[in-house]
């Protein structure tokens, strides 16, 4: 788990995306699909959109972003107890969505340089260094949730 310093600087900086958490949620789907266009086939419902200009001004773009950073918020709240929370979204993406670990690892290194972005002077090295450690532990109980569910 983190300490308590890292969580306060994860919860810190999550405190400074929330208040536009669709415009960084849009922002890190379109990155996503940008530089991982596999994830785009995916969704059914974002087929239709083929160039950058339909990607950045789809509002379904932008609610499935505020969806995904929604939930990963409400994870990052539960700080090391995130099971209750984390159980439910591995199962749909494990055995509905069938997303590989892989692709979570491609999101969450987009997140972290979507906030670098917009808050270069909030988010330092070791706010950072907290940021990466807390995904790395999401992802790692992904995973080990994926397994219990047999993907
Ligand atoms: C795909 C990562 C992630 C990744 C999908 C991916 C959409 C939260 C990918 C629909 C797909 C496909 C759907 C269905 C979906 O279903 O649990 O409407 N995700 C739905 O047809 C992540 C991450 C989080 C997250 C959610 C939530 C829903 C949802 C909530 C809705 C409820 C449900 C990690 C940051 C593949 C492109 C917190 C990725 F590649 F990035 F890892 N989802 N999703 N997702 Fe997904």
């Amino acid at each position: 788990g983190l300490s308590d310093a890292e969580w306060n600087h994860v919860l810190g900086i999550w405190a400074k995306v929330e208040p536009d958490l669709s415009a960084h949620g849009q922002e890190v789907i379109v990155r996503l699909f940008q530089v991982h266009p596999e994830t785009q086939e995916r969704f059914a419902k974002f087929k239709n959109l083929k160039t950058l200009d339909e990607l950045k001004s789809s509002e379904e773009v932008k609610k499935h972003g505020t969806t995904v950073l929604t939930a990963l918020g409400r994870i990052l709240k539960q700080k090391n107890n995130h099971e209750p929370e984390l159980k439910p979204l591995a199962e749909s993406h494990a055995t509905k969505h069938k997303i590989p670990v892989k692709y979570l690892e491609f999101i969450c290194d987009i997140i972290v340089k979507v906030i670098a972005e917009k808050h270069p002077s909030d988010f330092g090295a070791d706010s950072q260094a907290a940021m990466k450690k807390a995904l790395e532990l999401f992802r790692n109980d992904m995973a080990s949730k994926y397994k219990e569910f047999g993907f």
